[in-house]
């Protein structure tokens, strides 16, 4: 009999890989999706079975986490074998102008989840994944953190997803619920969304070197965080429910690497050499070298001449904006997998440098295509990060 699961968060950049992941496996998969005024499934539109298909394997409902009775009503009718709660207010940046909006999503969505599966009698067969973050590390306790290091949160989502995390522990303890955590350090990939820095960067990059747009204004260029690919950590999840004993993991590549180095990197993956001079919120980042033939494979020789241009004339590309620094930042992440790798058999099989060249590939050839729209005399999206 095919497994049935439950994802919430279905239409994040997560969802959408586990969803996928999970019908090639051949999971019967629901999802649950929030009422917005336009409709917001790009990144599952290729997955989308239309209500009137026969034999479905895929299904949405309509949910929020905020809403206990719909929680658990919708886990009523599908009696899911598997539980991936990745629903929540996911912005670091934004849980600090929706702090309760965050606790209730982040926090609270997470015992609504649990609470629904003991109270339906399900605790017997139904498995619970609880997307945890290395946020909860926050201010770093030791270097790297693995799933002993103790907790320090820095932000309203951290603390709503430590509360996450302890009521899952604590379900798991008390009534016996197969209730796991995945500790996950960041993680990217093309459908990312376009607000978090690593997506912003690619996005830019693309924007720029098409003459889209000037400046890419940044936040904290000196912060570290442990980049690995979405693709890699969906696998992850998946392994942690398919374990006999409920537990808690760290996944993570184990490298950390500047915000800065990020920018370096995803532009020389074109050609193009940026340095950073100045400090604070006078660091600037310019273009300094362009290698020809590698900018023309990456991008195109149409557009060789204005990038030069732009060397020559005008070579500032990054400079800080404070409105992006955080009240209280998250300095350095660094994650110690070993658990993972030795229990589940996880390892990531990208680096950064393969996730850096799949995001830009990709930003390249949507911003290719707004480009052309633009000359065409069409509208296109006119996004603010
Ligand atoms: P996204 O922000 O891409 O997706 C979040 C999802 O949650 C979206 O589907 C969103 O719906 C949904 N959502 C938001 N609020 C509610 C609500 N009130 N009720 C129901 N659904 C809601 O996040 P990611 O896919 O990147 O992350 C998935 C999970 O993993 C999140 O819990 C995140 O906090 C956590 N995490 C992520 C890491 C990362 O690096 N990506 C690292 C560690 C943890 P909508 O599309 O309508 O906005
Ligand atoms: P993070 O991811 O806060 O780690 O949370 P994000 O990409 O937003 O920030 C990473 C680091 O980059 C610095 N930064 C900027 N960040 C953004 N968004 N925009 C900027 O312009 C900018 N400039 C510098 C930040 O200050 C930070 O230090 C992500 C989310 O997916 C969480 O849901 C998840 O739990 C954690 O990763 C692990």
């Amino acid at each position: 009999m095919a497994k049935t699961a439950l994802i919430t968060g279905i239409t994040g950049q997560d969802g959408a890989y586990l969803a996928e992941f999970l019908i090639m496996k051949g999971y019967f998969v629901h999802g649950i999706k929030r009422r917005s005024s336009l409709i917001n499934t790009n990144r599952i539109d290729h997955i989308y079975q239309d209500p009137h298909v026969k034999d479905r394997n895929f299904i949405l409902h309509y949910g929020d986490l905020s809403d206990s009775m719909n929680v658990t009503r919708i886990i009523q009718e599908c009696r899911p074998d598997e539980i991936y709660n990745l629903g929540a207010m996911s912005h670091v940046k934004v849980s600090f102008d929706v702090p309760e909006y965050t606790a209730n999503t982040d926090g609270i969505g997470t015992l609504r989840i649990l609470e629904a599966v003991r109270l339906l009698g399900m605790k017997e067969f139904t498995k619970i994944y609880q997307a945890s973050t290395s946020e909860l590390y926050g201010l770093v306790r030791e270097i790297p953190q693995t799933e002993k290091t103790p907790f320090y949160p820095r932000s309203p989502y951290a603390v709503a997803k430590l509360y996450g995390y302890w009521i899952t522990v604590n379900y798991r303890e008390a009534y016996g619920l197969h209730a796991s955590n995945g500790i996950l350090f960041n993680h990217e990939s093309p459908i990312r969304g376009e607000t978090f820095v690593s997506r912003k960067i690619t996005r830019a990059l693309a924007r720029i070197v098409l003459g889209m747009q000037e400046i890419l204004f940044m936040g904290n260029l000196s912060s570290k965080r442990d980049w690995g690919h979405a693709k890699d950590y969906i696998k992850a999840m998946y392994l942690i429910l398919q374990q006999e004993e409920p537990d808690d993991y760290v996944i993570a590549t184990g490298v950390s690497t500047e915000v800065r180095d990020f920018i370096r990197r995803a532009f020389s993956f074109i050609g193009v050499e940026i340095s950073f001079s100045g400090e604070k919120e006078k660091e600037t980042g310019s273009i300094n070298r362009i290698n020809d033939a590698l900018f023309i494979e990456k991008v195109g020789k149409k557009y060789l001449e204005s990038i030069n241009n732009r060397m020559k004339n005008n070579p500032i590309i990054v400079r800080v904006d404070p409105n992006y620094y955080r009240p209280t930042e998250v300095d350095l992440l660094m994650g110690d997998s070993t658990k993972a790798r030795e229990k589940l058999g996880w390892s990531p099989e990208y680096d950064l440098d393969g996730l850096i060249s799949e995001m830009v590939t990709s930003d390249l050839l949507l911003m290719k295509g707004e480009s052309y729209l633009k000359e065409g005399g069409f509208r296109t999206n006119n996004y603010f990060e």
